[in-house]
């Protein structure tokens, strides 16, 4: 039985503000305040159980190894004597955005009838250019039944690849054959357009889609320079309904009438600027909100706490609920931790649809495991993280330990 499962990173001990994200202007906003990372964990937690308790189907990834000694040994350094952004990088809990882990072609849509993921390079970011070593060896775990799944090494540099973040499937329902849009940059004004076209056209390649069923799209320069460093901060699919802000796509009408080609059926709720500013769109994450399809079939949306406190974007979601629009429920979350760095609800997931008995079922998550992974994080993460603090030894020490004991007590040692 194939099933959307979103996958969430868990937030690492080591969740930190360092400012290391051009482009992404929460991140840069934010440059050394104080983090909490044992509240960001448990907010990332919550919406986890309130999407299980919702009849979702749930699973997790694991934070990875921090600090990445591995990557610093590589570049004939240590802990102790690296600069101060290689030590941030080495810091990072960036892989707790895991619609950046990977990009995800379910069954339906493959060739040889496997689901595939790609796990992403992230070259753009070198905070995050080490991040896939261990995502993929994750995801080689997690889905290892190569009768179901096929997990590929990365697009090789410099083909900028930022995974699901810039990808999005249509289609009638999840189990069946669907659209698949890739969204590249070109420019972004001051900042980098992180995903690239060469990148989307050889993940397509070798997920084995079919070409008349795949597009490619340019994302607007404009909302780049804007702040959308990804295109999930403009535009958002389920199923037959993408949501997206007017200034998303650099040819919107072009896109628009691929799509309806290709996918009759499809609703396309479109956001005009004069309802929502993009800037408001940005700063609030409507966009970046997790569009669920409920048990009931009804679609919600998962939304951030910033979503409700600004006013254009949450009077616009009054009146689309009040109307006849297929967003039927709005959900709302407290994940400032993860916000104040640019992450959204829908950052926190990667979509897979496959079906749940497939994978590895410590990646899979039910009430009594959840409440073992809080009983670690209270227990084990940093209550706060000043970023001057990075450079202490104890510190580091301590983010082992905090993930070694979470590990351990999910059975998945052999991460460490
Ligand atoms: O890549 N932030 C992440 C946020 C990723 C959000 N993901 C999606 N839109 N899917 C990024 O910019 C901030 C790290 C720092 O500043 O310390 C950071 O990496």
């Amino acid at each position: 039985m194939l099933t959307e499962i979103n996958f969430d990173g868990i937030v690492g001990p080591s969740h930190n503000y360092a400012g290391l994200s051009l482009g992404n202007l929460a991140s840069t906003r934010n440059r050394g305040s104080v983090s909490r990372p044992r509240d960001a964990a448990l907010q990332g937690l919550a919406k986890m159980r309130a999407n299980l308790e919702r009849g979702l189907a749930q699973g997790w990834f694991m934070p990875l190894p921090r600090p990445d000694t591995r990557w610093l040994t590589r570049l004939g350094t240590d802990m102790a004597s690296a600069d101060a952004a290689l030590r941030y990088g080495a810091m990072s809990a960036s892989s707790m955005w895991a619609a950046n882990a990977a990009t995800v072609s379910p069954a339906p849509d493959t060739a040889d009838g496997r689901c595939h993921l790609t796990v992403a390079n992230l070259v753009t970011m070198p905070h995050r250019s080490h991040e896939w070593v261990d995502t993929l060896a994750q995801l080689r775990l997690a889905f290892a039944n190569e009768n179901a799944f096929a997990v590929h090494e990365p697009v090789p540099p410099p083909f900028g690849d930022e995974g699901a973040a810039n990808h999005m499937r249509l289609c009638a329902a999840h189990g069946e054959s669907g659209i698949e849009v890739f969204v590249y940059g070109t420019s972004g004004g001051p900042f980098p357009a992180r995903q690239h076209r060469t990148a989307s056209e050889s993940v397509a390649r070798l997920h084995g889609l079919d070409p008349a069923r795949t597009v490619f799209a340019q994302q607007s320069e404009a909302a780049i320079a804007a702040g959308a460093f990804h295109n999930d901060v403009v535009a958002v699919a389920n199923e037959r309904v993408l949501f997206a802000h007017e200034a998303a796509f650099a040819d919107k009408d072009g896109l628009y009438s691929e799509l309806r080609a290709k996918l009759p059926e499809i609703e396309i709720v479109e956001v005009p600027e004069s309802a929502v500013p993009l800037g408001d769109a940005i700063t609030s994450y409507l966009f970046n909100a997790q569009l669920v399809t409920l048990p009931t079939g009804e679609q919600a949306l998962v939304l951030p706490g910033e979503a409700q406190a600004t006013p254009s974007v949450w009077s616009w979601l009054q009146g689309h609920v009040a109307g006849n629009g297929p967003i039927r429920q709005l959900f709302v979350h407290d994940l400032r931790e993860s916000m104040a760095n640019g992450g959204g609800p829908a950052c926190l997931r990667l979509r897979v649809v496959a079906d749940p008995a497939m994978v590895d079922p410590r990646f899979m998550v039910d009430a009594a495991r959840l409440a073992t992974a809080e009983a670690v994080v209270r227990e084990m993460w940093p209550e706060e993280i000043h970023a001057d603090v990075l450079a202490d030894p104890a510190l580091w020490e301590r983010v082992v330990d905090a993930r070694a004991a979470l590990l351990s007590k999910l059975g998945l040692e052999e991460l460490r």
